[in-house]
């Protein structure tokens, strides 16, 4: 199977899985494919590249984040061709499309490190953070104040149905974090004895809503109640520029086996959405590679976005 396959059929089985992960592993697929295309014209090199995309794009619907990291690894379509003829021509935007999902890799990669650098800072010796599912950012920051040498206890939500933290659990162990796992429905009890909360981000609204996995709205309700801060980890290619012109975000229903098997439970329904929405009054902050917003900075973050990948179609 080649890589574009491979890396489609990973992200709609979750193997690959996480907005962040999602829209490398995308690009990176985009990248593979750039480098093996036999095209005879540039505009059939184009053509073969946009299809990859939205073959890549079809896997799965919420996280903007993989839309976004299409779009900056697309840019590389965009650049002025020599003129030499079709072959230099191809070859060209070979190039261009490699560099540019490169370029988009390696923002990426730096982006979740600046992240986690503003976000540790909010950490002080001896908190106590909640965290859902796994989010590379957020499990980032979290980490980053431990290397830092603070002392930090950690309370990770299962998230069910398909238990991304046990993951999140592991990672944080592995660390040499004091972590404990928590069933979804212990965060209330817990958030009594909780300082700050970080979770991650699938997709941000220009209103600054959070979209992320099912459960997260919970966990800010019960932060709110609490009155613990709830901080949201998002670099800026997970905003949505689809949002600004009011287009909701799709919340991605997956099957019933995920949750039982259905035959055991004959004339039961089933309902799996796998994310959910917090609304932007329950979080105190964004924390992007920029530094911390308040969900309300969302449109400008989405405006700049607009400007530097508006000219590229998916
Ligand atoms: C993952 C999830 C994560 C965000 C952010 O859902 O909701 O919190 O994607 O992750 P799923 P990251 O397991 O269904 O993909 O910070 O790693 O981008």
């Amino acid at each position: 199977m080649n890589i574009l396959e491979d890396t489609a059929q990973g992200i709609s089985s979750m193997r690959i899985r996480g907005a962040g992960r999602i829209a490398r592993a995308a690009a990176e697929a985009l990248m593979e494919h750039a480098k093996l295309v036999e095209a005879e014209s540039p505009e059939e090199f184009r053509q073969t590249m946009l299809e990859a995309a939205r073959h890549l794009l079809a896997t799965r619907p919420t996280a903007v984040s993989l839309k976004n990291g299409l779009l900056h690894s697309l840019k590389g379509l965009k650049i002025q061709l020599p003129g030499d003829g079709a072959s230099a021509d191809v070859e060209a935007l070979r190039t261009g499309m490699i560099e540019a999902a490169d370029r988009f890799i390696a923002f990426s990669n730096g982006a979740v490190a600046a992240l986690a650098e503003h976000g540790s800072k909010r950490i002080k010796d001896g908190f106590t953070m909640m965290t859902i599912c796994n989010s590379s950012a957020a499990v980032g920051v979290i980490t980053k104040a431990h290397r830092d040498g603070k002392k930090i206890k950690v309370y990770a939500c299962e998230t069910r149905p398909k238990r991304q933290g046990l993951i999140t659990v592991r990672e944080l162990a592995a660390a040499g974090i004091d972590v404990t796992l928590i069933v979804d429905s212990a965060a209330r009890t817990y958030m009594k004895q909780t300082d700050l909360v970080f979770v991650g981000a699938d997709t941000v609204t220009a209103q600054g809503n959070v979209v992320n996995k099912i459960g997260t709205s919970q966990v800010a309700l019960c932060a709110q109640e609490a009155r613990v801060p709830f901080f949201v980890c998002a670099e800026s290619y997970k905003f949505s520029m689809d949002t600004l012109e009011g287009d909701l975000v799709e919340i991605e229903e997956r099957e019933p086996e995920e949750i039982a098997d259905p035959s055991d439970f004959p004339g039961v329904k089933f309902g799996n959405p796998v994310f959910d929405i917090t609304p932007a009054k329950y979080i105190n902050a964004i924390i992007t590679e920029s530094g911390l917003i308040p969900p309300q900075g969302a449109y400008d973050v989405v405006k700049t976005l607009k400007e530097e990948l508006d000219d590229t179609q998916l």
